[in-house]
């Protein structure tokens, strides 16, 4: 039987109480058995007994070994999948100054990715697949493949939530089953900024473009609804997206375990190389496709209108200045 072997950090944490299970449930590495390594930092690693005895009590048949532990680099040793949700959030006190600006947020979340980034490169799979979850997921991954200086490793960082949630708006407006829909495309950044790209989406087999001519409903509903839907969650529930984050983890690794269907394509972010006139060196949210043989790669036919660009162009002038504020930690 075939086993893969997954670190999760910030294992103690929403979305990894939501993620964790469904890792081993048979679903998302199909009949492999899981071996599960759950990080946290060590005030709260011992709170992961917990989780592990529920886990056990639980009798998924797919799960294999679990350790839990707050040294990362034993943790990473042959490892197939990171999925790194462990971050520190905004608004929490970090030796003694609470963290509200995104760029004291960057350098604090950007060091934790240095450290689990050298770890992944020396004692991670050759062919390991790294999910970046913890905000500011771009530019954490761009730090993590940075340090990992490991160019047959695969750095993402997560943008199917957006994607899934563009699903869900087009779904309504058009009033069809989200599975009806695909090729949804996030480009740019993990952020409010993000392009959902609703020309080159395709419902009921036609493209957007073709579909929605309702440009006032897409600037006044459509982007803003989809950019800010983090934000709403976090209103409403008074803490952000849990289980539709955990799902979207989960709808990455499985967009990355097995082929993409013919002229379909999956939302994740990845170093840009130059397609699309993308400026390079950046985490960018792109089409990616699984090809028959397990490779993820970067689909490159697709069309962006002027309206396209501008927007994305407004998405990669933030990742830019994003990695000009942790410049010191990609030398
Ligand atoms: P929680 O605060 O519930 O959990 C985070 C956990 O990470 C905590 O238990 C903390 O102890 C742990 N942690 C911190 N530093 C660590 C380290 N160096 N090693 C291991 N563990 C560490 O947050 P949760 O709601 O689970 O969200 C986790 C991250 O996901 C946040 O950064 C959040 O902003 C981000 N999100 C990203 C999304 C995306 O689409 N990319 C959407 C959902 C979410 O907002």
């Amino acid at each position: 039987m075939n086993r893969v072997k997954v670190v999760v950090t910030g294992a103690a944490g929403q979305i990894s109480y939501s993620l964790i299970p469904r890792l081993v449930d048979g679903h998302t590495f199909g009949d492999k058995i899981v071996d599960l390594e759950l990080v946290e930092i060590p005030q709260v690693v011992d709170k992961l007994e917990g989780l592990v005895m529920e886990l056990e009590d639980s009798n998924f048949p797919n799960m294999g070994n679990v350790n839990y532990t707050s040294d990362f680099e034993e943790a990473a040793k042959d490892a197939d999948w990171f999925l790194l949700v462990g971050s520190i959030p905004r608004g929490i006190v970090f030796n003694g100054k609470k963290i509200e600006e995104r760029a004291d947020l960057l350098q604090i979340n950007g060091g934790i990715f240095v450290g689990q980034g050298q770890a992944i490169g020396r004692f991670g799979k050759s062919d390991a697949k790294i999910l970046v979850v913890g905000n500011p997921a771009n530019t954490n991954a761009l730090i993590g493949r940075h340090a990992a200086n490991n160019d047959s490793q695969l750095w993402m960082a997560m943008t199917m939530l957006d994607s899934s949630r563009a699903k869900s708006v087009l779904s309504k407006k058009l009033n069809i089953k989200i599975s009806d829909i695909s090729k949804m495309i996030i480009w740019g950044n993990h952020s409010p900024t993000m392009y959902p790209d609703f020309e080159n989406v395709v419902a009921n087999g036609s493209p957007g473009r073709d579909l929605i001519d309702d440009m006032d409903w897409i600037n006044t509903e459509f982007l803003p609804v989809v950019q800010q839907r983090g934000k709403a969650v976090i209103d409403s529930r008074g803490a952000s997206s849990a289980t539709s984050a955990a799902k979207a983890a989960l709808d990455t690794v499985i967009a990355c375990e097995n082929p993409t269907a013919s002229g379909d394509c999956f939302s994740a972010a990845v170093i840009t190389d130059g397609s699309y006139d993308l400026p390079e060196g950046i985490i960018c949210g792109m089409p990616l496709m699984t090809s028959p043989e397990g490779k993820v790669e970067i689909v490159r036919d697709i069309v962006l209108s002027n309206f396209a660009k501008d927007k994305i162009k407004i998405s990669t002038d933030e990742l830019i200045n994003e990695r000009a504020a942790v410049e010191d930690l990609l030398k």
